[in-house]
């Protein structure tokens, strides 16, 4: 079976964005039973920027419960905290030493998040996407659904497996491509919809948060900015209109339907009917994963067993990955 790996930060605020452009996605790819699914808490990549210890450990757990109230299913797919799998940030290393440094300078996300003061960031935040290539390729993954924010770190992992193979004579790391499917692979921020909606926005009402209550989520999506105009007869009269268009987009994702199909049925509607309709679906799809979000998270340790039999699991694959890498670079391993 062909490998899928995907992950998420444990960066809190797991937000409407993470779930229809990765965690849902993630669930739809582990039950068409194609492929082999692992999924990850990216605890690595969080700490690319401070994170308060506690907070941290807290997080990850909410993540997992989230994951896990999404539908992964621990007996389907293996589900890990990314420390816990050594494997992953040793092949980093070795990865580090593959990529150059001009491939990640010219990364969009390092752009945005390093900002004007780079010489500030810390060099994790640099060497951000070595690691994700190490996460992807130390599964031999060839499949990593993303949202499109992820493209062109999937692209440099390409770039890496394909250097990698060159510079050693050998064909072993596959080039991964990235699955960027349905209506919401780039979710816009309720209050401004030419920004994507994102857990590090200081306006909490930009987001979804998938811990929000029903009333929350209602009355964020009433107050969502939009414009003064009905609904048009097809999707393609949303072309200028990025907040409508967004709130369209979503309604679409979470009914399982085309955007199309969407503006059709509501063709004519003022916002004030509309939000409603968006309002109660929401609330439909997300109150029973938030609900069961909050029963995980009343018992930590049963997570915690779940992440540690997942790592079991994931180095079942990884360990043997690692070994030959070591002896195609020529790093002299312990037997
Ligand atoms: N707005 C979004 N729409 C669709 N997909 C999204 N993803 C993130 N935001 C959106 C997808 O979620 C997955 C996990 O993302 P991540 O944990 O790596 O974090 P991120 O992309 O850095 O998420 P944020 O919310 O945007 O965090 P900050 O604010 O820290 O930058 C990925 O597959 C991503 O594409």
């Amino acid at each position: 079976k062909p490998r899928v790996f995907s992950g998420i930060q444990p960066s809190g605020n797991l937000h409407l964005g993470n779930y229809l452009g990765a965690l849902k996605r993630f669930v739809d790819t582990q039950n068409e039973a194609e492929f082999e699914t692992v999924y990850c808490m990216v605890d690595l990549h969080a700490i690319t920027v401070w994170q308060d210890p506690a907070q941290l450990a807290h997080n990850t757990r909410e993540l997992a419960a989230g994951f896990i109230a999404a539908g992964i299913d621990p007996a389907k797919s293996i589900l890990i905290n990314q420390s816990q799998v050594p494997e992953h940030a040793q092949l980093a290393w070795i990865f580090n030493c593959v990529a150059r440094m001009g491939w990640m300078g010219r990364m969009t996300q390092w752009k945005d998040k390093a900002g004007k003061n780079a010489e500030a960031a810390s060099l994790g935040l640099l060497a951000y996407p070595s690691l994700m290539a190490a996460d992807i390729l130390i599964y031999h993954a060839t499949h990593v659904p993303v949202g499109e924010d992820q493209k062109q770190h999937i692209e440099l992992t390409r770039d890496i497996a394909a250097k990698f193979n060159h510079d050693y004579g050998v064909d072993f790391f596959p080039l991964a491509e990235p699955v960027i499917e349905g209506a919401a692979t780039r979710v816009m921020s309720l209050r401004d919809g030419t920004k994507k909606m994102s857990k590090s926005d200081p306006s909490d009402a930009s987001r979804i948060n998938m811990t929000d209550d029903a009333d929350t989520i209602a009355k964020k999506i009433r107050k969502a900015k939009t414009d003064p105009d009905p609904l048009p007869d097809s999707y393609e009269g949303l072309a200028d209109r990025p907040e409508a268009r967004n709130l369209v987009n979503i309604y679409a994702a979470l009914a399982e339907m085309t955007p199309e199909a969407v503006v059709a049925d509501h063709a004519g509607q003022q916002f004030g009917q509309f939000k409603p309709a968006l309002a109660d679906l929401a609330v439909d799809k997300l109150a029973p994963i938030t609900t069961e979000m909050s029963r995980l998270m009343a018992d930590p340790a049963e997570i915690d067993r779940i992440l540690a039999k997942g790592a079991l699991q994931a180095r079942e694959i990884t360990t043997p990955i690692l070994k030959r890498t070591y002896e195609i670079v020529g790093l002299v391993a312990s037997v």
